[in-house]
């Protein structure tokens, strides 16, 4: 392609988003020899670690294993200096991998997509962005993010409250002062959990406003050793391998050097005592919790777990009260992605801190002043929703993606996401999805994912420019029995249990269709899957000349 098509909008691959995967989707295509333009909603790169800038804000995967593996020199190079990273250092390393490869050059930011229509006749995509540029590629890469479209939800009154109003996933850049403030926050979820014990420390007073109590467990987060940096470089080749072919994509490389235990559990809880279960807690306190297998399995060794995590509750909060509004009821642990938290329960221990139980009496509306509930009203001076995400299907909705004969990728999805592999749709040809549903994703440690999806693509797009095929497009009947499959390894499991309302399961946003969106299969298993997929002549996608 001459320089003169590019800079009229014309492109190889177009790639939507500059978080991990849009980056190094980006890298991995200019190596090939294609001309690629990244377009991206923010002002810089980093993508969820961009956006969710609230106090607290931190990964939960160890930070040796939540960083890129396809460059050694870059794997050397870089220390971090936590077991599990704050979002300060995780943008830095954002930031860092932008420069080393020099990346910013071919993004666009400040550049939303609005809209991605196929062209069938000359088998491109037409992009066209909220600032009115238009682009014209053969492929079109979403790296969208899985968590990127923040939720509010709608309460009546929202717009009377006089102070100022913050989102956790979409924090200001400069920071808030909540000193000599009063703070009030909405959810208790990851976000709102890892926010809370930072505000409270800040604000005069933080009003807590708890729908569902969730399960969470302790960090154990601490300083990396030069020793541990020194060990795990040596060991990352190793490191990695292992990861790929794991269930989640994640090791527990942090183990015995602080960080959360993430060894398996094994055993059963049925089999135990009450007195060993005490006697358990007292030793380990949280993670006695998730020690058996069972729980993952079996509802009665489930509820056993629920009530030893309930009981340590309430050895942590002091006011029996305020224990019992923290104890979460009437859904089985394990059935939401996993919190983890530093010093949750303890805040609730200080005076500035007032936890509203929702069960006892939910929101009525949000007023001038605080939020009017059915137990009272509750003053504040600044509100924060910590209410989560519109999660892996929100992105790529909000955009009009148009595939052939212009059908709309919501009528596509009316019933629920439909994909192969999470990778590809059927009537949106050369279109590509990383992370997407349908693939581990959100269950795995994201990079692992993202790398396998990027190196996935580009040797199909290298496949396909070898073999002179213009089209790739997910066949109807191969999409159709993924999502059985997918469906299937998903149901009779804790995660799809009736009384769970994930963002897994979608039943975080009132009318969005309750279907289960990532893969459990396995990282490992399903890497497998892709690898025979594309070694069988891409098996269950039609390539046409
Ligand atoms: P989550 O996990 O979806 O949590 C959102 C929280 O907001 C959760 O406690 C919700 O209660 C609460 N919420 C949502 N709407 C309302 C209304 N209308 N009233 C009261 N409370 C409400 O989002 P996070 O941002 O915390 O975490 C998302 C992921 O990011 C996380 O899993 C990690 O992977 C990183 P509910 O439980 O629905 O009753």
């Amino acid at each position: 392609m001459s320089e003169r098509e590019s800079s009229a909008g014309k492109f190889d691959a177009v790639i939507v988003g500059a978080g991990f995967a849009g980056m190094y989707m980006l890298h991995k295509l200019r190596g090939c020899g294609l001309s690629v333009t990244v377009l991206e909603a923010g002002s810089d790169v980093g993508g969820t670690w961009y956006w969710n800038r609230y106090p607290g804000a931190r990964c939960d995967v160890p930070s040796i294993e939540y960083s890129y593996s396809f460059s050694k020199e870059l794997q050397q190079d870089w220390n971090w200096t936590e077991v599990m990273a704050a979002q300060p250092e995780i943008l830095k390393y954002a930031n860092h991998v932008a420069d080393r490869f020099d990346l910013r050059r071919d993004i666009r930011f400040e550049t939303r997509v609005t809209s991605a229509h196929y062209d069938e006749e000359n088998k491109r995509w037409n992009i066209e962005t909220e600032n009115g540029d238009r682009l014209n590629a053969r492929f079109c890469i979403m790296a969208t993010g899985c968590l990127s479209v923040p939720n509010t939800p709608k309460i009546e009154g929202a717009d009377n409250f006089k102070g100022p109003v913050y989102h956790t996933g979409r924090w200001p850049h400069e920071g808030v002062d909540f000193s000599d403030v009063t703070v009030g926050i909405i959810g208790t979820g990851s976000s709102g959990i890892q926010a809370i014990p930072v505000i409270a420390e800040q604000a005069k007073h933080l009003t807590v406003f708890q729908r569902t109590p969730n399960y969470t467990m302790p960090a154990h987060n601490r300083p990396l050793s030069k020793e541990f940096i020194e060990k795990a470089k040596a060991e990352y080749d190793e490191i990695r391998e292992t990861e790929r072919q794991s269930q989640a994509g994640i090791i527990g490389f942090g183990f015995g050097f602080g960080g959360a235990d993430l060894r398996m559990p094994e055993g059963s809880i049925l089999e135990t005592t009450e007195d060993e279960r005490e006697k358990l807690l007292d030793e380990k306190g949280f993670a006695a919790v998730r020690q058996f297998a069972d729980i993952a399995i079996d509802m009665n060794a489930n509820e056993l777990a629920c009530e030893m995590y309930r009981k340590q509750v309430s050895r942590i909060v002091k006011d029996p009260a305020v224990a019992e509004g923290l104890m979460p009821r009437g859904y089985p642990i394990g059935c939401k992605r996993p919190v983890i938290d530093t010093d949750y329960y303890e805040t609730f221990n200080r005076d500035n801190v007032t936890l509203v139980d929702l069960r006892r009496g939910g929101i009525k509306q949000i007023t001038e002043t605080g939020i009017q509930t059915e137990q009272g009203h509750f003053e504040f001076d600044a509100l924060v929703y910590a209410t989560g995400f519109d999660a892996m299907t929100g992105a790529l909705l909000r955009i009009d993606v148009r595939g052939r004969g212009g059908v709309p990728l919501k009528d596509h999805w009316e019933a629920g996401p439909r994909t192969y592999l999470g990778l590809q749709m059927h009537g949106f040809p050369n279109l590509f999805s990383i992370t997407g549903p349908g693939s581990p994703s959100v269950l795995s440690n994201m990079i692992v994912s993202i790398e396998q999806h990027v190196d996935w693509i580009t040797d199909c797009i290298t496949h396909m420019n070898e073999h002179q095929f213009r089209e790739i497009e997910a066949t109807e009947e191969a999409e159709t029995r993924w999502i059985e499959h997918v469906n299937k390894v998903a149901n009779g499991t804790m995660l799809t249990a009736p009384s769970c309302n994930s963002w897994y399961l979608g039943a975080n946003i009132p009318g969005k269709p309750r279907i289960f969106m990532p893969y459990v299969g396995g990282v490992g298993n399903y890497r497998h899957k892709c690898d025979e997929v594309a070694a069988n002549g891409y098996e269950g996608f039609s390539l046409t000349a």
